[in-house]
C-alpha cells in the first residue's frame, strides 16, 4: 500500500481551497472490485437506521438511512478495512464513523457544514463513497456564493481539510432521474473527553 499512495497523491483533484483548508477528491482509492464487494457488505451488515427530524412545523423522516460508531466502539471488519485505507491515504487517524444510506434520488442531505458535533478543532472529514455516483455541491457562506459540484464516484475518497467547515458548506442534492442506492462512510477525529470515574 505504501507505494501506491504516490499514485493517489497524483490522483487527487483540489475542488477548492480556503486560506487554511482545502477540500481534495480522490478517485479510485479503491478497485472496482473491492468497491461493488464493500458495498453489499454495508448494505447487508450495517444495523440501518431511520430518524426523523423537525422541519418547520412538522416532524418528518430523514431522507436517507444513517448508522454511526463512536470512539471506541467495535468497528465490523469492512469499516476497518475503509478506516485503514482512508488513514493511509491521507496520512491522519480518524475515531469516529458515520454512515449514510442513500436508497435512491430522492435521498439526500441538506446544506450544513460540520464544525459542531464534539469534532476536534478544524478536523478531516473523509468520505469514502460505494454503489450510485452522487453530487456532492460546495458553496461559500461569504459572498458571492460561489458553488461548485463533485461526482463522488465508487470507491472514491473526498477529503475536507482545515477550516473549509468554517467558510463552506456542503449537500448532496436529490435527483429525477433514476438513481441506484449510495453508501457513504463519513471518518472524523472526535474529541474524546475522559471521564471522571
Ligand atoms: O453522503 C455524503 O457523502 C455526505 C454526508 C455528509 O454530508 C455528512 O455526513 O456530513
Amino acid at each position: 500500500m505504501a507505494q501506491q499512495l504516490g499514485f493517489f497523491q497524483e490522483r487527487q483533484r483540489r475542488i477548492v481551497a480556503s486560506a487554511a483548508g482545502r477540500i481534495v477528491y480522490f478517485p479510485a482509492v479503491f478497485s472496482a472490485v473491492e468497491s461493488v464487494s464493500l458495498f453489499e457488505t454495508l448494505l447487508r451488515e450495517i444495523p440501518w437506521s431511520s430518524e426523523r427530524m423537525r422541519m418547520y412545523e412538522k416532524i418528518v423522516d430523514v431522507p436517507r438511512l444513517v448508522a454511526w460508531y463512536e470512539p471506541g466502539q467495535e468497528l465490523p471488519e469492512s469499516l476497518r478495512i475503509i478506516k485503514m485505507r482512508a488513514e493511509e491515504v491521507l496520512a491522519e487517524r480518524f475515531n469516529g464513523v458515520s454512515l449514510n444510506y442513500y436508497r435512491d434520488g430522492a435521498d439526500s442531505v441538506a446544506w450544513h457544514s460540520d464544525h459542531n458535533e464534539g469534532l476536534t478543532k478544524n478536523p478531516t472529514v473523509a468520505l469514502a463513497s460505494f454503489g450510485a455516483t452522487r453530487s456532492m455541491l460546495f458553496r461559500s457562506k461569504a459572498p458571492p456564493r460561489r458553488q461548485l459540484r463533485c461526482d463522488l464516484e465508487p470507491g472514491s475518497l473526498l477529503a475536507m481539510c482545515g477550516d473549509i467547515q468554517q467558510h463552506w458548506e456542503h449537500h448532496i442534492p436529490k435527483v429525477r432521474t433514476p438513481t441506484d442506492a449510495r453508501i457513504s462512510v463519513a471518518l472524523r477525529t472526535k474529541a474524546v473527553t475522559a471521564v471522571s470515574p
